[in-house]
């Protein structure tokens, strides 16, 4: 037994899960008619509809009950003091003063760090608006026209999001790409149609030494000089980093380096000068409503009672399926084109920051931690993984993300789009019985014989449980908003979980073998010692190098 399993607000959890678990939502909905009324919030135009889980009006205070026995209201107000609360990294977690609009001063280890990440935010500013008014010219005097932005992981993926989501904001004349991975492809079909003269690289590396953007960043630079010249490389080349000293080896005019703090954790830098892509392609303005949407996230989760606190419902709603239920995936689904790449970037904020498996305390827990998480826009996804969800042996829990409104008025497309993320989680909770599924193929006149044969096949479970987000229209503020709900959920399951959300050292064993194994691999160090799997397949590439080059 652990401090979690032994609280006895997760025992009397566990002992109701027995009495609520074979609950069907049908009846509850039947039973009670203000459910939505009962299980739904808001937060500056955000809803959040949870009346579609299994949970009644006890199951909720149980979970609140959870949330402060865990202590989740002072963890929370520790991270907004800007307490070294990732411990085993010993670092503040300051995301959340990136995007601090309030003049409240927001300290860390005695210092007011607003100061600082308003004169980042200038210098982005400046230089964004630079580049978007043709002041800022490449070597041969030409304005810019493509921004790469090469960095990986959270120097990558929070990027590309949030330029995904907001395209309907960007230039027909400025635009981004994007080379995280190192395999020469990324970089060479990134580069292919491109005209140097009009491009401009970040080279977005917290550490700036990451072995793929690191390679990827020279390799473009190659590119770059191989067609302009050495000269070329200060007006096509910047940086965000905090490592001024790589940034000056690699040749980069440190006057065009974007510093930020080792207080921001890469997998929540978009907020910081990791940013800099947004602000060039959708303009510093609609950068900063970015941060402001996020900040009215950050309001709400610091402020609401755990009752209505958006984050924290959503975290407890995702330990009730993870532990209690023993459910251990968790799909996201967007119904909005622009929200595509919304459940990749989650899955690198909810499953590095929350799959751990020993305790704060370094002891293996002894409960499941974070969930997988996968998704897909809808209703794309409606024709792929949905018949999973509906009639799969599985059981996932999921978030369905509907938006109200579309930049395209096309009425007829919307209208569409609204009724399917409604008509799923409608379908998803009901199900359909064997006596309705057989009554619906009576009355289309089918054979009894066929009836009898198909019943079974055309029955849906339903009980399957979906939190329902609607967002005005996806808008830089409503990006920001949405990405803070789920940073704070995250860091709300990881308080409760008693991790630590914010250290990552199982990325580090993988990316220390590739080092040794790339000698191996060149030939310059002979192939032993090695595993007989390892030794197989290496010797398999080589000789297939070979024969193919
Ligand atoms: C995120 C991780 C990781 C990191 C990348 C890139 O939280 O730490 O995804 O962002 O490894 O690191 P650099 O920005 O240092 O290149």
């Amino acid at each position: 037994m652990s401090a979690l399993t032994d609280n006895p607000a997760w025992t009397t959890l566990q002992a109701h899960y027995e009495d609520v678990k074979s609950l069907h939502m049908r009846d509850l909905f039947k039973q009670d008619t203000d459910r939505f009324e009962k299980f739904s919030v808001r937060s500056s135009g955000i809803l959040l509809d949870y009346s579609k889980n299994r949970i009644t009006e006890q199951t909720m205070t149980l979970l609140s009950d959870l949330a402060r026995s865990c202590h989740v209201e002072q963890v929370r107000d520790k991270m907004f003091a800007g307490e070294h609360i990732n411990s085993t990294e010993d670092r503040a977690v300051f995301h959340v003063a990136l995007r601090n609009r309030s003049e409240r001063p927001m300290m860390v280890d005695g210092v007011d760090v607003m100061p600082e990440v308003r004169a980042v935010l200038n210098k982005v500013r400046r230089f964004s608006e630079d580049v978007r008014k043709g002041h800022w010219r490449g070597v041969t005097g030409r304005p810019i026209k493509t921004v790469v932005n090469i960095g990986i992981g959270g120097s990558d993926l929070g990027v590309i999001m949030a330029l995904q989501s907001l395209r309907s904001y960007q230039r027909d004349d400025l635009s981004p790409r994007f080379i995280s991975n190192v395999d020469s492809s990324h970089l060479m079909e990134t580069l292919r149609d491109l005209d140097p003269e009009t491009t401009l690289f970040i080279v977005a590396s917290k550490t700036f030494t990451t072995q793929e953007t690191m390679l990827n960043a020279r390799s473009a630079r190659s590119w770059l000089v191989k067609r302009l010249g050495g000269e070329a490389v200060r007006k096509h080349f910047v940086a965000v980093s905090t490592n001024e000293e790589k940034v000056r080896d690699f040749g980069i005019d440190t006057d065009y380096m974007f510093p930020f703090w080792d207080w921001v954790g890469g997998r929540y830098s978009v907020w910081s000068a990791i940013g800099l892509a947004i602000a060039l392609v959708i303009g510093f303005d609609k950068f900063e409503e970015m941060l402001e949407g996020a900040h009215a996230m950050d309001e709400h989760f610091r402020t609401s009672p755990v009752e209505h606190n958006m984050p924290i419902i959503m975290a407890l709603l995702g330990v009730w399926y993870a532990n209690f239920f023993g459910w251990s995936t968790h799909a996201v689904l967007p119904y909005d084109q622009y929200l595509t790449r919304f459940p990749q970037y989650l899955q690198q904020l909810d499953m590095e920051s929350n799959g751990k498996r020993v305790d704060l305390q370094g002891r293996p827990v002894d409960y499941t931690t974070g969930p997988v998480i996968f998704g897909h826009a809808g209703t794309n996804a409606q024709h792929s993984f949905f018949q999973l969800l509906h009639q799969g042996s599985w059981n996932v829990s999921m978030d369905f993300i509907g938006v109200a409104n579309n930049h395209h008025p096309l009425r007829e497309h919307q209208t569409i789009l609204l009724s399917n993320f409604l008509a799923q989680t409608k379908a998803l909770m009901l199900g359909k019985t064997e006596e309705e599924a057989r009554a619906e193929m009576a009355a289309k006149g089918m054979a009894q014989n066929r009836i009898d044969k198909l019943a079974a096949h055309r029955t849906f479970p339903g009980n399957k449980p979906s939190n329902s987000l609607v967002l005005p229209l996806v808008t830089p503020f409503t990006v920001g908003q949405l990405l803070a709900l789920y940073e704070h959920k995250v860091f709300v399951q990881g308080i409760i979980w008693n991790i630590n959300s914010f250290d990552q050292w199982g990325v580090e064993l993988g990316k220390q073998l590739a080092k040794d194994l790339t000698p191996k691999l060149t030939g310059e160090v002979p192939i032993m010692d090695e595993d007989a799997s390892t030794e197989g397949l290496l010797k398999y590439m080589k000789r297939l190098k070979k024969e193919f080059i």
